[in-house]
């Protein structure tokens, strides 16, 4: 008995070892920075960012399966007819129009399929909805051509973020030609953000791959989603709206950063974009912008 003891006591340290060493390397896998954007020969959908991209992958993936299924039965009920029904093998065919056991199968089958497939998409559309419990709330507003952010609940700054032309882009620093922006958005890792959007001109569309986070930023109104950086890096994104002739020249880059870092470039932001805010003349749409966050808790 003692024996067995032992040796389970033995087992079960080098678990925790094991374990420990895991969540060591899982440590160090989440530490390192990411960047969230296309890459040359690309397959598939872009890595994951956060929880909400993760639920897509897992989507994607089942759909992707249950296509698999069905192209396969497809092509073996024609390779079935191509050799046995054939005019050489078979020369007196049926003439068998009906068959109602068929006629049901071949209905129900694809409601079924499509009830698998709606049940979590459905779930997923609702989950990707709003945010229950928001750490932080951006109001994203559109406009021809570049992106204005706004922090309602970090003392209200807000600034314009344009892309770096590319004539001015710098490679060696690790900037992205068409996706790297003057000023990115910035947010704590770890942290449920909500994001209010809002077109000033145009719609728009604010819409971050990596972070699963698509949303039309529409004139007049306020719409509502979320997203969660899971990972520290750079998110990137496009206006995916057609919205003019300067469309595909308004990216967005979400800089992830922790917590103390976030909070640091909080307070350097506020003395930095309060002496902006006070020389911009009053745009017309500062009103929407300014009243989202009263639409979204009157929704709640
Ligand atoms: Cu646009």
């Amino acid at each position: 008995m003692q024996r067995v003891i032992g040796r389970w006591n033995r087992l079960s340290g080098v678990a925790m070892a094991s374990l420990a060493a895991l969540a060591f390397w899982m440590g160090t896998a989440a530490a390192e920075p990411m960047t969230g954007a296309p890459v040359a020969w690309g397959f598939g959908l872009q890595e994951a960012g956060g929880l909400l991209k993760e639920r897509i992958h897992d989507f994607n993936s089942l759909v992707l399966w249950i296509i698999i299924a069905i192209t396969i039965f497809v092509f073996i009920l024609l390779a079935l007819v191509v050799v046995k029904f054939n005019a050489r093998a078979n020369p007196v065919p049926s003439k068998t129009s009906h068959h109602t056991g068929l006629e049901i199968a071949w209905t129900v089958l694809p409601v079924l399929i499509l009830v698998v497939i709606a049940i979590p998409s459905f779930r997923l559309v609702y989950y990707e909805d709003r945010a229950r419990e928001a750490d932080l709330t951006i109001n994203v507003q559109g406009r021809q051509w570049y992106w204005h952010y706004e922090y309602p609940d970090q003392g209200g700054f807000a600034f314009d973020s344009r892309m770096i032309p590319a004539e001015e882009i710098n490679l060696a620093a690790g900037q992205l030609r068409n996706l790297s922006v003057d000023e990115p958005l910035v947010v704590p890792v770890g942290a449920t953000v909500r994001v209010l959007t809002t077109g000033q001109d145009v719609i728009h569309s604010f819409f971050i791959p990596s972070l699963g986070v698509q949303k039309y930023t529409i004139p007049g109104r306020a719409l509502e989603t979320w997203f969660r950086a899971d990972r520290e890096g750079v998110f990137y994104g496009q206006c995916n709206q057609i919205c003019g002739t300067n469309h595909a020249y308004m990216p967005i880059a979400v800089r992830a950063v922790p917590r103390e870092q976030f909070n640091a470039w909080v307070e350097d932001a506020k003395k930095r974009f309060a002496a902006a805010e006070t020389s911009a003349p009053v745009a017309v749409a500062e009103t929407p912008a300014a009243s989202t966050l009263q639409i979204a808790e009157a929704r709640r």
